[in-house]
């Protein structure tokens, strides 16, 4: 089967079965926008009675406590009581054989996809709408999910494995097995045409590539495109531009495509220069100064700033036919989706605020958008959270709802310090950006630009979202106790609001004799400012770590932490 032909068949499956699993009282969130059945297959069936009554329990609390990383102990606990239910109402038959070509015929495509691991099959159908990787988990529906694994390694865990177990139905036929194994199928590493990152960036993981801005990059106002951060989810789409379009669907069901060419050339151009900071930026020092954290452990370089280029989704909304100046009251949220399953929404009104700047980018710092930040299309929201400008932008959906992937739903909330059970969907996702600040060099005069003291030099950024202008930078050389003020330097950035990060630098020249740390803190234009500790704001995926950022000045040869 084609990638095409198989991402045609996902698409029709995208989010609205996350709607079961995230959603347990679909009334509650029950959209005018949805077309019941040519969206939601795995809605339509029921569950199976194939594991009795506890199932659905079962199943609810394991998705939670994937997404929590805690309970487990009691979905473990459900599934002894259901084994020793089994046992005592001893109907529990003998293990059912199934043969490689029925599994073979339960693939992405089918309405129940089953896949395999070792000798044994497992029915995930309940699983696809909460899997935290999303609608990729239907590329292994069929055959094997060892060759997945081995590649997506995050997989080779005991909760993982436990949570597989719950949808075990049987196991392959003796008469398919050779040399007593089920024969798997190699399968490609959708990683291979990933392009070769930029060897001055931080290297986080590889597969998937997750990098950092190096020191030099970010003390660029524009980071050059080769040492942006970058920030992916699972592979690198590899796209014609002549053969990709953007599809925009409306809550009436009215769908419109684009092509490439029709964004060039039948709206107008525009560019905004935006600030892209990741959720968990600066994570590693919440690790280190409160407790553990789950998530990549980026310091100070899950941030970039670069000039955008495209066209205003507001305006191309308007030629699909939203009413800009007065949507229906459904239209609540603008969903997008990437070309891997990746997929975020905004609230519509950023999306058609002519002040918001929110731009289908076509271009990068004057270049072609690079293929690891989207290319050919990527929706970029300024001041908002990174998650949401999509990359390799696909489809555009209207909805009444926000989009219901993980990543809209779980990743990217943030809960008070003592919450250990947070309720998810009661939580707000995170959209505009706190305020936030980093050190990103100390360097001795001769170093840094000209016209700067002799001495220890610091640079750094700051930056606040929603468009809210840096006003003020704090630096601190005795714990907070004493403050003075960073010079703020004046760069010329287009678009409408203050979607940049404010780049400063401070002379400390002698001062510094004797002192060990270096503090810096952040206001903005509506006097909001950074929290003094992380332990304040901790929460266990360690998103918006946005206390006072020190370094320890004696480390100035290592860079900052
Ligand atoms: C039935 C089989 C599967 C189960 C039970 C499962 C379970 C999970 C779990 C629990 C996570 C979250 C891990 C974490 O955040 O620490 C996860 C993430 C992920 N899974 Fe799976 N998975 C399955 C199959 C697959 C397959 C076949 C693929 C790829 C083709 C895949 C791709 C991914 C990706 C890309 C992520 C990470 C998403 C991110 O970084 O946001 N999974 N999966
Ligand atoms: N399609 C797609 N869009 C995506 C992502 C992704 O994995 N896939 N990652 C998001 C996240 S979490 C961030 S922080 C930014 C990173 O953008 P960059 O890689 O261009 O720096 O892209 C966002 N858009
Ligand atoms: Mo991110």
């Amino acid at each position: 089967m084609s990638a095409r032909r198989l991402f045609t068949q996902l698409s029709r499956v995208t989010g609205k079965a996350c709607r079961a699993a995230l959603s347990p009282s679909p009334s509650k969130h029950s959209s005018e926008c949805l077309k019941p059945l040519n969206t939601s297959k795995f809605n339509r069936i029921p569950p199976k009675p194939r594991r009795g009554v506890l199932l659905g329990a079962l199943t609810s609390s394991s998705v939670i406590a994937v997404a929590l990383g805690v309970q487990f102990q009691e979905s473990k606990a459900a599934l002894h009581e259901e084994s020793k239910e089994a046992e005592l109402s001893n109907s529990v038959p003998d293990i059912q054989k199934f043969r490689l070509a029925e599994v073979e015929r339960h693939d992405g495509a089918s309405e129940n996809p089953w896949v395999t691991k070792g000798k044994s099959v497992y029915d995930i159908t309940e699983w696809v709408g909460a899997h935290p990787g999303g609608e990729v988990i239907l590329h292994a529906a069929g055959g094997s999910i060892d060759p997945y694994w081995n590649i997506f390694t995050i997989h080779k865990r005991q909760d993982v494995y436990d949570i597989l177990e719950q949808y075990k139905i049987g196991e392959v036929d003796d008469v398919d097995l050779v040399d007593g194994q089920v024969p798997t199928k190699a399968i490609k590493d959708p990683f291979t045409t990933d392009p070769v990152p930029d060897e001055r960036l931080h290297i986080l993981t590889a597969k998937p590539c997750n990098a950092e801005s190096p020191g030099e990059a970010l003390s660029e106002f524009c980071t050059p495109n080769e040492t942006f951060y970058v920030r992916n989810h699972m592979w690198v789409p590899s796209v014609e531009e002549q053969e990709h379009n953007l599809v925009i669907e409306l809550c009436d069901g009215t769908e419109k495509t684009y092509s490439m060419s029709d964004l060039r050339n039948r709206f107008k151009q525009h560019k905004v220069t935006a600030t892209l900071q990741c959720a968990g930026n600066r994570r590693k020092d919440m690790t280190k100064h409160a407790r553990q954290t789950n998530g990549l452990q980026w310091t100070v370089g899950a941030i970039s700033t670069a000039e955008w280029e495209g066209v205003k989704l507001r305006d191309v909304l308007a030629d699909t036919g939203v009413n800009l100046n007065n949507p229906s009251p459904d239209d609540k949220h603008a969903q997008f989706l990437g070309l891997e399953a990746y997929g975020a929404s905004i609230p519509l009104c950023k999306a058609i605020d002519p002040s918001g700047d929110v731009l289908l980018a076509l271009k990068m710092n004057g270049d072609t958008l690079p293929r690891e930040h989207g290319f050919p299309l990527r929706v970029i929201v300024p001041g908002n959270v990174a998650a949401r400008s999509v990359k390799w932008l696909r489809k555009v959906v209207i909805s009444d709802e926000e989009s219901t992937t993980q990543w809209q739903r779980r990743d990217y909330k943030s809960f008070g310090p003592n919450d250990t059970r947070p309720d998810w969907d009661a939580a707000k996702s995170i959209q505009e950006m706190p305020v936030t600040s980093a050190i990103t060099s100390i360097l001795n005069g001769f170093a840094v630009a000209e016209g700067t003291e002799k001495g220890l030099n610091v640079e750094g950024y700051a930056y606040s979202g929603g468009g809210r202008e840096i006003v003020r930078v704090d630096v601190s050389t005795d714990g907070g106790k004493t403050w003075d003020q960073a010079e703020l330097l004046d760069d010329k950035a287009m678009g409408t609001k203050a979607w940049c990060w404010k780049r400063w630098r401070y002379a400390l020249g002698e001062s510094a004799e004797g002192k060990t740390t270096l503090m810096v803190k952040a206001t903005d234009e509506a006097y909001n400012t950074q929290p003094q500790s992380y332990s304040s704001i901790y929460n266990a995926r360690g998103n918006l770590a946005t206390a006072w950022h020190s370094v320890d000045i004696k480390s100035l040869d290592k860079g900052t932490d």
